[in-house]
């Protein structure tokens, strides 16, 4: 599948769980993505695969490093999305 990037205006919170990470082996994914958050309505849902953050792939990241990442990007927050199959 194709990959697609969404800008979300902050300020935070996004409205998302993150889980994965290369310290657990797993891809990075949203877990969980709130009802009417920011996130929600650019239409991010939870499985979807997040491939970079702030135009960075995220494949050697560990899963604070990511945290860390989103958490500095408090005015605009990029992610580049894989949606599952
Ligand atoms: N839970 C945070 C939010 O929705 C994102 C997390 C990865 C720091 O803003």
């Amino acid at each position: 599948r194709m990959t697609h990037t969404v800008v979300l205006d902050g300020p935070p919170p996004w409205g998302f769980r993150l889980s994965g990470g290369r310290d657990f082996n797993q891809p990075l994914s949203l877990s969980r993505v709130t009802p009417n958050s920011k996130a929600s309505m650019a239409k991010l849902g939870a499985g979807d695969l997040v491939v970079a953050i702030g135009g960075v792939p995220t494949e050697d990241m560990t899963h604070t490093e990511a945290q860390s990442r989103i958490k500095q990007a408090c005015h605009q927050l990029s992610l580049t999305i894989k949606q599952p199959e």
